[in-house]
């Protein structure tokens, strides 16, 4: 996907300069682009939804962020890989005890709730599919000739026990060819050195193969699956770690390294994300990718809603 030139007056939300940047940079920041009472709403339902999740029969699948020994370890139950067209909610490694039990309340244990609230929680709903500024920017971008969404979630990031999430790109999970993926980020709270801001590493998407791709395993379970050899290391010296305020959509591009730490501070810190992909003809969703369409659940059309 390459930038098309275009004048601001073509453009309905985003300038030209932040579109050359999301471009340059492979990520774009935009503050401000949720207003306050939205926040508000989504804040208040991803509360509701911590409360009133039933625990009763809950396999209490953690969320294992992908250190390089169990890189795939957490996925591999059935209560994530059918969570594509649902709403369910993954734990913290650390919110779980030896006894197999939580150790603290439910609420402070999740590290997220995915994967379907695009589609199936009301208020997640109208942000994503009935949102004409964020249809704007996708048509800004022109990233995508027909965006379909899939896979969102609130990242809970729990205070003191929040799991870092270790670099990688979107396109390792979310495969098409060519690959078209693009993460929309939003925080919901404030984004701080110390509870977990999002690190980029600028332009990486311009240097970086999608070296791995995470696959569903027919037999069951999932792993990572050689494309390439690996690209060189990064530094950390080189990642540019980008506080924000609550309300900032961050744009990620598929290709781009981007990581976060654990959260070591007493607050929260949540964000809703979900991504974007292009639709066939355009480019083909991999069969072997982990989260599979249903019928009950296709992708979301963007500009069809
Ligand atoms: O929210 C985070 O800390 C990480 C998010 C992320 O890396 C992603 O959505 O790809």
């Amino acid at each position: 996907m390459s930038p098309v030139a275009v004048t601001d007056s073509e453009l309905s939300y985003l300038t030209q300069k932040q579109v050359a940047k999301f471009y340059d940079d492979g990520y774009l920041i935009l503050p401000g682009f949720l207003e306050q009472d939205e926040v508000a709403a989504l804040m208040e339902r991803t509360q509701r939804l911590l409360d009133s999740f039933d625990l009763e029969g809950h396999p209490l699948t953690k969320f294992t962020t992908g250190e390089e020994e169990d890189e795939s370890k957490h996925v591999g139950d059935e209560y994530f890989l059918s969570s594509g067209d649902k709403v369910r909610f993954f734990m913290e490694e650390d919110a779980v005890g030896k006894d197999g039990k939580l150790n603290r309340p439910k609420n402070r244990a999740v590290n997220k709730i995915g994967h379907g609230l695009h589609e199936l929680d009301p208020v997640f709903r109208e942000i994503t599919l009935h949102n004409s500024k964020l249809k704007s920017v996708a048509r800004d971008l022109k990233f995508h000739k027909d965006p379909a969404i899939l896979q969102s979630m609130v990242i809970c990031k729990q205070p003191e026990i929040g799991g870092k999430v270790p670099e990688h790109n979107d396109s390792t999970f979310l495969y098409t060819d060519p690959p078209s993926a693009v993460g929309f980020w939003f925080a919901l709270e404030n984004c701080t050195p110390t509870n977990g801001a999002l690190s980029f590493l600028p332009g990486s998407h311009k240097t970086t193969r999608i070296s791995k791709r995470f696959v569903r395993l027919r037999e069951g379970g999932t792993e990572f699956e050689k494309l390439a050899e690996d690209n060189e290391p990064t530094k950390d010296e080189d990642y540019v770690l980008e506080t924000c305020d609550a309300g900032t959509l961050v744009l990620i591009h598929g290709s781009v390294l981007h990581k976060s730490e654990k959260n070591r501070s007493q607050a929260t810190r949540y964000a809703y994300t979900f991504h974007m992909i292009e639709s066939e003809p355009y480019a083909k969703y991999d069969g072997k990718n982990w989260l599979q369409p249903t019928e009950e659940l296709p992708f979301s059309k963007l500009f069809e809603h």
